[in-house]
């Protein structure tokens, strides 16, 4: 941590700044259609994006292979089928597997998906006994149980209050969930995980316009949907991919690259998610980049402290979800993640939206906290702290239904 950093918290201390018209390309052209968007000014900003944000993944798999480890048609007292499939993907004789967790209704036919990342092992999510635990590595969370970086059956359901699971089922949505740790561990060392499958020989860091974590987290999403476009009780146009935080930044990244994901949830993502990064409100690239050095490529840095040097704002990732539905919420004490800032992000995204005919965000101003705006593009700030919510579930599950049915 810079001992200098002192995050702002003070609205009337943003400076000004020029936020990039997201229908105006890098040389000055002016987008004003559907077909020009697609043509050149999304290619331009997936670009910027991969070159100098996230990073690009450097090269396509050998292989992938799915293989179910466990499944039950009578999970959570009868309510749910449960599947557990592992993926094992293979690059350079080198392979990482993973297991993703679903939860399905009991019904014929194809459910819709919400799909996403959890922080500490797929046991965490549910009191369910059948839940494989991971063996990867884990930040350690004393309040659930976890030190010595192992996950262990103490954590068992504690992070159920954060996947409103039953609710997701009765509203007739399947949950896939897996643990971002057996993706690449938390940590500054960019030499395990997902990225040594891609190494040359004596290679151990990505080069400066390659992935950090987040990347590599966004990814496997993909790989993930590699599988779930599969499952037979899974229905593949209806996919959402949800994120909280740092996973939420994964979240947008995977939204934006992968047009296979019908719809894209980011919860208190902030800063390098969908917070505007030039009102360096909170959380600053400075501080990010200084907390968490891989989490994005190594050019990333490049902006430490030179918000105005940035061509594109974090507003472009969200118009890169355009037209696909895009619900950003906020939380009212998490000013780290600078809700205003996500909310004019929302905003600042919109006339992309408008190009194709959908609804976003048109006011600039604010809603209550607890009153959400459910447009293609949604909004919503609750009260509470930097956290995934029943909350947030009920809005999400509301607005997902309405979008999709
Ligand atoms: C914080 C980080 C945020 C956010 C958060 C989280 O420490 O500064 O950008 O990602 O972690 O993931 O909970």
């Amino acid at each position: 941590m810079n001992a200098q950093f002192v995050a702002n918290y003070d609205e009337s201390q943003v400076a000004e700044f020029d936020l990039p018209d997201p229908l105006t390309t890098f040389s000055n052209k002016h987008i004003l259609t559907s077909t020009s968007w697609n043509e050149l000014r999304r290619p331009e900003l997936i670009n910027f994006f991969e070159s100098q944000v996230f990073g690009k993944v450097p090269g396509t798999l050998d292989a992938i292979a799915f293989e179910v480890e466990e499944e039950s048609n009578s999970a959570l007292g009868g309510l749910a089928k449960r599947r557990q499939v592992k993926v094992t993907i293979t690059k350079n004789s080198r392979s990482l597997s993973f297991l993703i967790l679903l939860y399905l209704p009991i019904k014929i036919g194809r459910a819709p998906l919400f799909l996403g990342y959890n922080f500490h092992g797929n046991h965490t999510v549910i009191n369910d006994p059948d839940i494989i635990i991971s063996k990867a590595w884990s930040l350690n969370n004393e309040s659930i149980g976890i030190t010595n970086h192992i996950l262990t059956e103490e954590s068992r359901g504690l992070r159920s209050s954060r996947w409103a699971i039953t609710k997701m089922i009765e509203a007739g949505y399947g949950l896939a969930t897996i643990y971002y740790g057996e993706i690449d561990p938390d940590k500054n060392d960019l030499t395990d995980g997902l990225h040594s499958l891609f190494y040359k020989e004596g290679q151990i860091r990505p080069a400066k316009d390659e992935w950090g974590s987040i990347g590599a987290w966004a990814w496997a999403l993909s790989r993930a949907m590699d599988y779930v476009e599969n499952d037979m009780e899974v229905d593949k146009t209806r996919v959402i991919v949800f994120g909280h935080s740092r996973l939420g930044k994964a979240a947008l990244w995977a939204g934006a690259m992968d047009e296979r994901f019908a719809g894209v949830i980011s919860n208190d993502s902030g800063c390098g998610g969908a917070a505007l990064s030039k009102r360096k409100f909170g959380e600053t690239v400075a501080q990010i980049n200084e907390n968490f050095p891989y989490w994005f490529s190594a050019n990333y840095k490049k902006y430490n402290n030179a918000e105005e040097k940035l061509p594109a704002d974090q507003h472009e990732l969200l118009a890169l979800i355009a037209p696909r539905p895009l619900y950003v919420a906020s939380a009212q004490e998490d000013e780290w993640a600078d809700p205003k800032g996500e909310f004019l992000s929302a905003h600042y995204a919109t006339p992309v939206y408008s190009l194709f005919g959908e609804a976003g965000i048109s006011s600039n101003e604010m809603p209550g906290v607890n009153s959400p705006i459910q447009n293609t593009v949604a909004y919503h700030i609750r009260t509470g702290k930097h956290d995934v919510t029943e909350y947030d579930w009920e809005q999400y599950i509301k607005w997902a239904t309405e979008q999709f049915d």
